[in-house]
């Protein structure tokens, strides 16, 4: 672990002058059944990334196994209901190795072997986990998909990888509601023929309707045992795939390695979090997200730390749930979204004082820019000015964190990520693609490969090299610009492609666009991202309808409803504008900087709009927004 700021100086030096010497300095503290042969075998051109050549592991070996021996009782998840009165429970190393072991050969027994696609649809319970483990251990390659997703989002995702296995729940728990992820599941399942068996854990003891490839997860358990040798995997095998959104319709299902990304996501959970042996971490993302399977699951587990996992929303019983949960446990390590740090700054602060909350050692932030009203808000009221705070930039692409500070250890600076890990070197292009120097603004890219970089898009490699690889040659392109102080500190102001991060949740417009123009009556559309106090983008959609005439209040229900239902219920727009034109180039391209500025409320900070096909749409436009 580093431990101070000449550490941290001299390290960062050492991994730039010799990255393989560095790396493979950290990989070797891992348990490996055969070593590798090349530390970095790398082409950016091409692109082709290889870490740890012709090594063989298994990381549930790492995260459990070597474990159970020196620690076989502490707590390994922490979970956390959503209902405060149910009990919280503690599942140790030993037990935790225990059920994955036993999970791994229910999944076996039911058919699942090396290599298949297995479709992991279930709330925040740590069954959820432990399938995520149980795969592993497998060498089965999970896809894990949130259970906030609709059907068709969910099939798309199952057909996309071929599934041949549907894991789920009759339904979940969240906030007072409950979530049918079984008739989803189900409603899914009637358009994925590769989809042989779908293993339904109990959860909420609601009715469920019963297909023929249907089994009963607790059935499964009973009738297998625990003993279950780990599968030996090479380290460019895949361990998941996991689905994030493009500029185009299609998902792009995100393939990580085993190797790489065990050695990244423990390196950078051990430096940035700077957890102690006795701390309660707790990040409260869900495990649908990458955020979730890096540092709720892998990151913290190959560490030994003990992880919470909280079922639950931080607005039920009451806006106080975060903060009774950090009493409770008496958290240490407490990492989250700016959209929740904003949703509770809005409730008075006696919800936060009502609570103690000195166990906190250190705070993290992770999803989107935190800006600087949320930033002092967290430093003040949860962290007392009292716990550094960790700025974490990174991305499902990225599978860890790439920039921030390392907490305690290297300054911080509100709303500023900070300085790139060990390892990664960050760079600012202008938009010729030449390199800036010292203090600028810029398009982040990184020059160098690290471990955890995603090594292709599953079955489109083409788009890979097309999104990633080809903008900026030589370097991975991560599609968010930045701007760069004196010390090198990094802020990252946002995404320059078509990308917008509602509430912490990346989401492509294009695909939301399509969902609309699915209604009947939508001619085009056109969705952009203006800012929002709470979710910090939300969605303005531009609608073109076939009859200006229609009720235009029917319409946009219609199209939130449709949105939900393709994509999910987090896609729906705030704002739909039925409009009878949207501003075009000549070209016939959407201009959506305009259409950004329009929702902005920037109505004169349009710039030149004389060279579009038709001006005078902007004008009315500007009519209907006010
Ligand atoms: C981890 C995660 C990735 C996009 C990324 C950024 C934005 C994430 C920060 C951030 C500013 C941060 N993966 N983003 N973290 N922007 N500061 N600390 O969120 O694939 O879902 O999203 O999120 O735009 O490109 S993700």
């Amino acid at each position: 672990m580093i431990n101070s700021l000449s550490e941290f100086k001299v390290t960062s030096a050492q991994a730039k002058e010799n990255p393989d010497t560095f790396w493979s300095e950290i990989a070797s503290e891992f348990q490996w059944k055969s070593p590798w042969k090349q530390t970095l075998d790398f082409d950016f051109s091409k692109p082709e990334i290889k870490w740890f050549v012709g090594g063989k592991l298994n990381i549930t070996e790492n995260c459990l196994d070597r474990y159970i021996e020196t620690q076989p009782n502490k707590t390994a998840i922490l979970f956390e209901p959503n209902d405060p009165t149910e009990t919280a429970q503690h599942i140790s190393y030993k037990k935790l190795h225990k059920r994955v072991c036993q999970t791994a050969n229910m999944l076996k027994a039911n058919g699942a072997k090396k290599g298949d696609r297995i479709c992991i649809y279930m709330p925040m319970v740590p069954e959820l986990a432990i399938a995520v483990l149980a795969c592993a251990r497998i060498g089965a390659i999970h896809s894990v998909v949130f259970a906030g997703f609709s059907a068709t989002a969910l099939a798309a995702r199952i057909n996309d990888a071929s599934c041949s296995m549907l894991l789920t729940a009759d339904g979940g728990f969240r906030g007072s509601k409950t979530i049918a992820l079984k008739e989803i599941a189900d409603e899914a399942l009637v358009s994925c023929s590769t989809v042989n068996c779908c293993l339904v854990l109990q959860r909420t003891q609601q009715e469920v309707q019963w297909n023929s490839t249907d089994k009963w997860w607790h059935e499964e358990l009973e009738k297998v045992d625990d003993n279950c040798p780990v599968e030996v995997m090479d380290s460019e095998d895949p361990l998941f795939i996991l689905y994030t959104s493009g500029s185009t319709g299609k998902p792009k299902g995100m393939v990580h390695t085993c190797g790489g990304y065990m050695v990244y996501t423990a390196y950078t959970f051990k430096n940035v979090f700077q957890c102690q042996p006795n701390d309660v971490y707790w990040c409260t993302a869900d495990i649908g997200w990458i955020t979730g399977h890096s540092y709720i699951v892998y990151g913290p587990l190959a560490n030994g730390a003990t992880s919470v996992m909280f079922e639950g929303v931080p607005s039920y019983p009451a806006f106080d749930r975060f903060w009774e949960v950090c009493a409770k446990h008496k958290i240490t390590h407490f990492y989250t979204a700016p959209t929740a740090i904003r949703a509770l700054e809005k409730h008075p602060t006696s919800l936060v004082e009502k609570h103690d909350l000195s166990s906190l050692k250190v705070l993290g932030s992770v999803g989107e820019p935190i800006n600087a009203e949320a930033w002092h808000w967290y430093d003040e009221h949860v962290g007392k000015h009292n716990c550094p705070i960790v700025d974490t930039w990174w991305q499902t692409e990225t599978g860890g964190i790439l920039i921030s500070s390392l907490a305690g250890v290297t300054p911080q600076k509100p709303t500023f990520a900070t300085l790139p890990m060990p390892g990664v070197q960050a760079v600012l292009l202008n938009n010729e693609g030449d390199e800036i120097e010292g203090e600028g603004e810029g398009i982040l890219a990184i020059k160098h490969p690290w471990p955890s970089i995603a090594r292709t898009i599953w079955g489109d490699y083409e788009r890979y090299k097309n999104v990633y690889f080809s903008a900026y040659p030589g370097y991975y392109f991560p599609g968010d610009g930045a701007l760069r102080d004196a010390e090198g500190n990094y802020r990252i102001t946002g995404r320059v492609d078509d990308v917008v991060i509602v509430s912490g949740h990346n989401l492509g417009t294009a695909p939301i666009e399509n969902a609309i123009n699915e209604h009947s009556e939508v001619v085009e559309s056109a969705v952009v991202g203006f800012p929002h106090d709470i979710k910090g983008n939300a969605l303005c959609a531009y609608v073109i309808v076939r009859d200006m005439g229609v009720d235009s209040s029917t319409i946009e229900k219609e199209i939130r409803e449709e949105v939900a239902k393709t994509i999910g219920p987090i896609a729906k727009p705030d704002r739909i504008l039925v409009v009878s034109g949207l501003p075009k180039t000549r070209s016939g391209k959407i201009m959506r900087r305009i259409l950004r500025k329009l929702a902005a409320g920037e109505h004169d900070q349009l710039g030149d709009i004389s060279t579009l096909l038709n001006p005078e749409i902007v004008e009315e436009i500007k009519r209907q927004n006010s």
